[in-house]
């Protein structure tokens, strides 16, 4: 009998999921994420409780679910990166012997299921490396000694109705279903909602230092692989295989990810905002237009550079393209902490306005909207659109926000002016720290002038000499 649990134990202690090696040095410390739940907790007003939960699995076909995505707030809270989990900070101390002000409740270590879908941080690990002093599996939440109605204000996020359910109670639907019955939520409370969204949009729009150094490294490896495309380009190279390009370097140089569906679009793909097909098979002397940014340790980059596809722009190419270029730099002139966030936008769309006009593919100041639909710039970070307040004209920049500036002309083919204009699609979008007096462009390391392109095209890429077997 003693032989057969031996070996019983044995056969757990062979499923053990053993620790991961060389892993990346450079993530968010704990002591980052501690700090970010010490400035929430001072925002929060006495007596309150905040509820952060994971985000939601999602399928991509049957039985195999997309790469899952933490909720970024989740993140930056606590640095948790796994499904079903539930953070709780409180405003003030609780417990009576033993005192906390914040738990979070995470998904229990498996060996079986850590064979099959990874490793898991569990309790023990979240507590360890994650520097949160009280936590608990998913399943304890149940149980855990807490009346929620007892705080005079519950913060929380939006909750998502369409998830899945396992039924096991312990997972995201679970804790959404016992956090719902503690609290007695039978409706979203407004008050909830937008509390939550103003302290968090409050912390997130302001860069720290830490944040920085990941910001930095997003942009700049984007930038990488928007050089390297730009020396790769050819007539007769796909839009997918540019977008490939792009990928590899993101995950050459560590990124995990894209922040967003690469936008790879030659003519008038690249007239189509969100384009994300990328499917065509040849750019031939079009514009191909690149909007792609990596995610670096949770951190987006959006970077878009417009470059002729066979290394040289055409005349009508080249003067759309000094006109985006030059709405760019007239909003580049006022970034810096004070300037109202809406004139960015405003003076993007008067440049471009004149231009249009100048150009003769408009009439009238107004129809700019026809061929300038978006705005200007958003805020960029864990979010490729990420947090801020934005509350109308009275919103100012602030030192250490970073926002993207992004003009752009699209005239798509059977636009109302002369045909030559056709297909030409232009965005050229960088990444603005701003500071006290002035800003830095963080994406600075991949040319925006038009000869500064051209360039760059004349020279080789290691792509080039690639060679795959046909097939
Ligand atoms: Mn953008």
């Amino acid at each position: 009998m003693k032989h057969l649990i031996l070996f019983f134990l044995s056969l757990l202690t062979t499923v053990q999921v053993f620790s991961q090696k060389n892993l990346p040095t450079d993530y968010l410390s704990k002591e980052f994420h501690k700090g970010r739940r010490e400035a929430f907790r001072a925002l929060m007003p006495d007596n309150s409780v905040a509820v952060i939960f994971s985000y939601p699995e999602r399928v991509f076909s049957r039985d195999i679910n997309y790469i899952f995505h933490q909720n970024p707030d989740m993140y930056y809270l606590s640095g948790y990166k796994e499904p079903d989990a539930v953070l709780l900070i409180f405003k003030e101390a609780q417990g009576t012997a033993e005192t906390y002000n914040e738990v979070i409740f995470v998904r229990e270590k498996d060996a079986t299921k850590e064979m099959w879908t990874g490793r898991r941080l569990g309790a023990d690990g979240t507590k360890s490396q994650l520097g949160i002093a009280k936590t608990f599996n998913g399943k304890d939440f149940k149980n855990f000694d807490i009346d929620f109605k007892k705080f005079k204000t519950l913060i929380y996020d939006k909750i998502p109705t369409d998830i899945g359910n396992n039924k096991s109670g312990n997972d995201l639907f679970g804790l959404f279903e016992t956090f719902k019955t503690k609290a007695g939520i039978t409706k979203e409370d407004v008050v909830s909602l937008d509390l939550f969204r103003t302290i968090t949009s409050t912390l997130r729009e302001i860069k720290t230092p830490e944040e920085l150094v990941l910001m930095r490294k997003s942009v700049q490896l984007s930038c990488v692989a928007h050089n390297e495309v730009m020396k790769a380009v050819g007539p007769d190279m796909s839009e997918n295989e540019a977008e490939g390009i792009h990928t590899y370097i993101h995950r050459r140089y560590g990124a995990e990810a894209e922040g967003y569906s690469p936008i790879v679009g030659a003519g008038a793909n690249g007239c189509i905002l969100h384009y994300s097909e990328n499917n065509s098979t040849k750019m031939e002397n079009q514009l191909l237009l690149m909007d792609v940014g990596s995610e670096y340790h949770g951190y987006s980059a959006d970077v878009t550079r417009t470059i002729p596809a066979n290394g040289k722009f055409s005349e009508e190419q080249k003067a759309i393209y000094q006109l985006v270029y030059d709405a760019q730099e007239a909003v580049f002139a006022i970034c810096k902490e004070g300037t109202p966030l809406v004139d960015l936008n405003n003076t993007a769309k008067e440049v471009l306005a004149k231009g249009l006009l100048k150009l003769g593919i408009i009439n009238d100041l107004k129809d700019v909207n026809l061929y300038y639909p978006h705005g200007c710039s958003h805020f960029l970070g864990l979010d490729v659109h990420d947090k801020g307040n934005f509350k109308g004209p009275e919103t100012l920049l602030k030192e250490n926000m970073i926002l993207t500036v992004e003009p752009g002309i699209y005239i798509s083919p059977n636009s109302k002016c002369d045909k030559k204009w056709w297909n030409i699609g232009v965005r050229i979008e960088d990444d603005i720290l701003i500071k006290k007096n002035t800003y830095e462009n963080l994406s600075i390391d991949s040319p925006r002038k038009w000869d500064e392109i051209e360039a760059l095209a004349k020279q080789k890429s290691t792509f080039n000499d690639m060679v795959f077997p046909k097939i």
